[in-house]
């Protein structure tokens, strides 16, 4: 090579950016469910995805769940006490900062629509390692790794997403398939089952009703860290709102927890009449909030009751009592 070449590719060199290859753009899917909606999954997919300096990634929601970068800060409870009333906590609910994450600024994507779907787009300037969380479903979080040489292509990390998505609902439906009331004395125990590991949630009571002899006690009891979920008998009533909006006279509308989903009732018997509430039950784990209910049943009939915050997909329980 002529010095003269030499010298000009050298320079040509030093002149063209090393990182000269245009950002790219990667997809991430946010839970996902059985078309049964039986299983939902409580996790982002690929849980970890490595892109570019500069890419962007797209947050598609399959589920209700929002994405929160914390900028350092602590994560925002789910709900917040305004006198005596809950309100679901709007840094959850309503979007939150610029389109552009570099480790710092709570940034939310907000949570879907009542069809579930969403789409959130940030881009990440500086190289790190980013970790985020859903706010509504403790534990469930992912990792956004910026790096200047990155691996893998959006396709293949898309693949990777659905492949652990699909494992996922798979190991929710078996765990819903072999799900058994059990059965101490004239105890009957439903397990409200998930799996922090596997990263499901089976949002039904049981397979089939559940057929017990009269005089019997029913506990149902949190097996799952991800959700929350209610015991609500209704007696025939349409079961109630867990959020009310409160339109405001300017802004978005305040989302109340209804009371009436969230207090407990004192009762300890069903007999087939009236409004019998658990309210929420927690997963185990923390000795200031209930995780099971116990109801007895002294009336022969077959009664329907709900999880009042899982009712519109369909999380309903049947109690035959004989
Ligand atoms: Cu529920």
């Amino acid at each position: 090579m002529a010095w003269s070449t030499y010298l000009f590719s050298a320079l040509l060199a030093m002149t063209t950016p090393t990182h000269a290859a245009p950002p790219r753009h990667w997809t991430v899917i946010v839970g996902g469910a059985t078309a049964d909606t039986s299983i939902y999954a409580n996790a982002f997919f690929p849980q970890a995805i490595e892109i570019g300096v500069g890419d962007t990634v797209t947050w598609t929601f399959e589920g209700f769940h929002n994405v929160a970068f914390l900028g350092g800060g602590a994560a925002p409870p789910f709900a917040v006490p305004e006198g005596d009333k809950m309100y679901w906590n709007p840094l959850i609910f309503f979007p939150a900062g610029d389109p552009s994450y570099d480790g710092t600024g709570y940034h939310n994507s907000g949570v879907p629509g009542p069809d579930g779907r969403l789409s959130y787009t940030l881009t990440f300037p500086k190289p790190g390692r980013y970790s985020y969380i859903c706010g509504i479903h403790s534990g469930m979080r992912g990792t956004v790794i910026v790096t200047d040489k990155a691996k893998g292509t959006p396709a293949a990390a898309l693949k990777r997403g659905r492949a652990e998505q699909a494992t996922t609902l798979a190991a929710g439906r078996a765990r819903f398939a072999k799900l058994h009331v059990e059965h101490h004395g004239t105890t009957f125990v439903v397990p409200l089952v998930g799996n922090s590991r596997q990263r499901y949630s089976v949002l039904r009571f049981t397979r089939e009703p559940l057929v017990v002899p009269r005089g019997s006690t029913v506990t149902w009891t949190m097996r799952d860290t991800f959700e929350i979920h209610t015991v609500t008998f209704t007696s025939g009533e349409k079961p109630a709102q867990f959020v009310v909006p409160e339109p405001q006279s300017s802004g978005p509308p305040k989302l109340l927890l209804n009371p009436t989903a969230l207090t407990p009732t004192t009762t300890t018997q069903y007999e087939g009449t009236g409004y019998v509430n658990s309210g929420m039950l927690f997963p185990p784990g923390n000795p200031k909030l209930p995780s099971s209910f116990s109801l007895t049943f002294t009336t022969a009939g077959r009664f329907e009751y709900w999880c009042l915050i899982h009712a519109d997909v369909g999380q309903r329980g049947i109690i035959v009592v004989r």
